[in-house]
């Protein structure tokens, strides 16, 4: 009997008009695109935080959410193992391949450890057996390491040693499942590690604590055979004032100054990308050029808001951005993905609308990937910025590139150059236009799908 009242979401696309509903207009997950089936080039998450504990409460209001699953179990334990039915019935009818978890999702906690892991491994046997008759595969768990009272200041960066301790174990049993489950990545986002305050705060013993924690990690990983690509999340700050992975430059500084470049990359979300000030391109580009582009929270912020709202994305040129740097880069990273890190909004309550919002988001995602393919096809950008520094091609600026250039033979070269030749030297931008050209291929891309 079918758990949730809903039909497998079809791919409908122009059939039923441009309303938004129960089908994906765009998103067809075995249409080939760019040399790549859909689905390979997104590979779609769902994130069990969200979409199965998530009640939409916010800092005024308790949650608005309805659910198939309340009110039906008094069991705590019950209720987290139907929970995994219902999660896996989700994915295969919304047609998402993969999910994520933090381990407190799951299941309940408690008192010790050693209690918390056997309530686990009983939720995770059953996760086993749904991931075997579903085919829906893992693409990253974690460990939550800020929600309970005793990471108030933080796990691996906390003052008290008992709470690092205890950090280290339960990360220890989490790597055991990952490796049980096949995880394809494993992630670790900083919830408390950071501080709220510096004149209470030794930030460097705190950060080499993190660095000495992720290295331990890496060792018992090696030790179990685990080979899931280890993924930093960057974000600026909430919880805590300050987050050490601060965005994607920060991470990246860490991750070099402790030795930790070649064992970990980075996952990259787009309302954190906008707490740091940047935009989500930014972000990617700045682990691509660094060559740590590993997976992706899908979602987006809002402009009006200055926090982290987690809303579904449906902003059509952000989801171009993204998807044009994951076709320049081939792929996501070498086991990414695109995990909605989303949730509904509290005004979208029915349980129906957990499908409406996911179905946004891989739609976004999916037309998205066919206006980048289109302007990769036609080498809009490769073109415009080929002939932007094509002075570096040739002569002087060749001379630059290759190392030979000194001060010396610049200023020779520049020294008697009257400054028309300089400001000949320049041209504008249009930018204006690049951003229009943008606008049409939008239109056009779409208008051909
Ligand atoms: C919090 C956030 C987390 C991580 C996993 O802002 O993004 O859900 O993705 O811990
Ligand atoms: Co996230």
């Amino acid at each position: 009997m079918a758990l949730w009242d809903i039909d497998k979401i079809p791919f409908v696309g122009k059939e039923k008009g441009l309303q938004q509903g129960l089908g994906f207009h765009y998103y067809d997950a075995d249409r080939v695109v760019a040399g790549k089936k859909m689905k390979d080039w997104l590979r779609f998450g769902v994130a069990w935080w969200h979409t199965f504990d998530q009640e939409l409460v916010d800092p005024f209001g308790v949650g608005t959410a309805q659910r198939p699953w309340q009110g039906k179990y008094s069991d705590p334990m019950d209720e987290a193992l139907a929970k995994v039915d219902y999660a896996f019935e989700f994915f295969t009818k919304l047609g998402a391949e993969y999910f994520c978890f933090h381990d407190r999702d799951i299941a309940p906690e408690g008192d010790t450890l050693r209690e918390t892991n056997a309530n686990l491994d009983k939720v995770v046997d059953r996760i086993e057996e749904n991931m075997k008759s579903t085919g829906v595969k893992l693409l990253w768990n974690t460990s939550s390491l800020f929600t309970n009272p005793r990471f108030v200041a933080g796990a691996s960066t906390s003052p008290y040693a008992d709470i690092y301790a205890y950090s280290a174990g339960q990360l220890k049993h989490s790597l055991e499942i990952a490796k049980r489950l096949g995880a394809e990545n494993y992630v670790f986002w900083g919830g408390r590690e950071g501080y709220e305050n510096l004149w209470n705060t030794q930030m460097k013993r705190e950060q080499e604590h993190m660095a000495r924690f992720f290295h331990m990690c890496h060792d018992y990983a090696k030790e179990i055979g685990l080979d899931a690509q280890f993924l930093i999340e960057p974000k600026a700050k909430e919880p805590t004032t300050h987050q050490y992975d601060f965005d994607a430059a920060t991470a990246i500084a860490f991750l070099r100054g402790y030795d930790l470049i070649d064992i970990m990359k980075l996952n990259l979300e787009g309302n954190h990308a906008n707490l740091a000030g940047h935009t989500y391109q930014h972000e990617i580009r700045t682990a691509r050029d660094a060559g740590v582009l590993g997976s992706l929270d899908a979602n987006q912020g809002d402009k009006l808001l200055g926090w982290d709202l987690d809303e579904f994305p449906t902003d059509l040129m952000e989801t171009v951005s993204v998807m044009w740097e994951v076709l320049d880069e081939g792929q996501i990273g070498p086991h990414g993905g695109l995990n909605f890190d989303a949730k509904p909004r509290r005004s979208s309550f029915y349980a129906e609308d957990l499908f409406r919002s996911h179905i946004a988001g891989m739609d976004t995602y999916a037309a998205g990937l066919l206006v980048a393919a289109k302007l990769h096809e036609d080498k809009v950008i490769e073109n415009l910025t080929a002939d932007r520094y094509s002075s570096y091609d040739s002569g002087i600026g060749a001379t630059i590139e290759n190392g030979t250039a000194t001060l010396a033979t610049l200023e020779e070269y520049i020294l008697d150059k009257p400054q028309s030749e300089l400001i000949a030297a320049t041209r504008s931008d249009h930018l204006e236009c690049v951003k229009v050209t943008l606008n049409n291929y939008m239109i056009e891309a779409l208008a051909e799908a």
